[in-house]
């Protein structure tokens, strides 16, 4: 048996830790063989931590055989202690009429702490993985307070897109989703991200050309990637968690699986056209266990590169909105 990794949550109350952590506790994001204890982090908030004790309680009702043990704890330096890895998902929600640069700067202050936190009592070989919105920039914000860990440590997710995306494509080509490969999202994951449709294949052809509707591709195909989380909205009364849990399942297992070709939000050193700094979607190939290096060279032709151009903008207005934080 090999000795248990501690994974940290904060949100585990929430919406998407209901949909994750049973499945964390039950093997899916580290595999059958490996034993887990859970570090679970909510706010001290009464009403959070007794839905987090009413949580523990289910866990503890699935006698998952891989769930060593399960800390719950409002303090941070309990929380991310000796962590191995740490799954930022809890953050403030945007509240009606709030702006866009009130809720970085709120949440700025939440992915501080965390970060200065993460870097002095987690693991040495810990990694961290940003769901909690804004997740590019909050990766950035956390990063930004690490001395003791380095900055490609810090991923953000655009996992659900990439998802999103792949099952958009199998759909319009009426083709089961395995038959879809080769999805990247770039940038951020907000409405402006870029799904690469010319380098996605359809049973090892072209997306482009199989599919053979570029305005769909250009348009409908990347409004709809864009904007599912507001359409699930509409239709369910709230937001995605049961995919957003999955999407974090496939982020952290791809990462661990050496040789998984996946799409995260890493820090940028200028691959195609992102200002460097910014917390981009790129395509990365993971390496060992928590290790990547991002794909270079894809070819990117004038619509993917005005994309882009749009998404990096984005990234870099929100950079200057929290710069007086970091
Ligand atoms: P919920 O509001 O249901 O749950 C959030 C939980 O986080 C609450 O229990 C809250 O008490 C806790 N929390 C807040 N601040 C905390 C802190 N400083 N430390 C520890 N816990 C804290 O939201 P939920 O639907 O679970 O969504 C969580 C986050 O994921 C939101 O920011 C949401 O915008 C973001 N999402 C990101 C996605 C992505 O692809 N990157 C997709 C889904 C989701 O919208």
């Amino acid at each position: 048996m090999k000795s248990p990794i501690r994974v940290a949550v904060t949100g585990p109350a929430g919406q998407i830790g209901y949909a994750l952590l049973f499945r964390i506790a039950s093997g899916q994001m580290f595999g059958p063989d490996q034993p887990v204890i859970l570090q679970l982090l909510e706010v001290p908030v009464e009403k959070a931590m007794k839905a987090l004790e009413g949580v523990a309680m289910e866990l503890d009702d699935c006698a998952f055989p891989l769930l060593q043990e399960m800390v719950l704890t409002s303090d941070p330096s309990v929380g991310f202690k000796n962590a191995n890895w740490c799954c930022l998902v809890g953050a403030k929600p945007r509240g009606p009429g709030m702006e866009r640069a009130d809720l970085l700067k709120d949440n700025g202050k939440i992915f501080i702490e965390q970060g200065k936190v993460i870097d002095r009592v987690a693991a040495d070989d810990c990694r961290v993985a940003v769901v909690g919105n804004p997740a590019n920039t909050n990766a950035m914000i956390a990063a930004s307070q690490a001395k003791r860990l380095s900055a490609d440590r810090f991923t953000a997710m655009v996992r659900l897109d990439q998802n999103r995306a792949a099952s958009q494509l199998a759909k319009k080509a009426n083709v089961p989703v395995t038959a879809v490969s080769d999805v990247f999202i770039f940038g951020n994951h907000s409405p402006t991200m870029f799904s690469a449709f010319h380098l996605a294949k359809i049973q090892g052809k072209p997306a482009s050309q199989v599919i053979g509707h570029q305005e769909w591709l250009r348009k409908e195909f990347q409004e709809t990637v864009g904007k599912r989380g507001a359409a699930i909205i509409a239709a369910r009364g709230s937001s995605s968690a049961a995919s957003a849990a999955n999407a974090l399942v496939d982020h952290v297992h791809d990462l661990m699986t050496p040789g998984k070709v996946h799409s995260i939000s890493v820090k940028s050193h200028g691959e195609y056209g992102f200002d460097p700094e910014v917390w981009a979607g790129m395509p990365v190939r993971t390496t060992t266990p928590g290790s990547y290096e991002v794909i270079k060279g894809l070819p990117l032709d004038e619509f993917a590169k005005e994309r882009i151009a749009v998404t990096n903008k984005e990234l870099v207005d929100e950079r200057e909105m929290v710069k007086g934080m970091l």
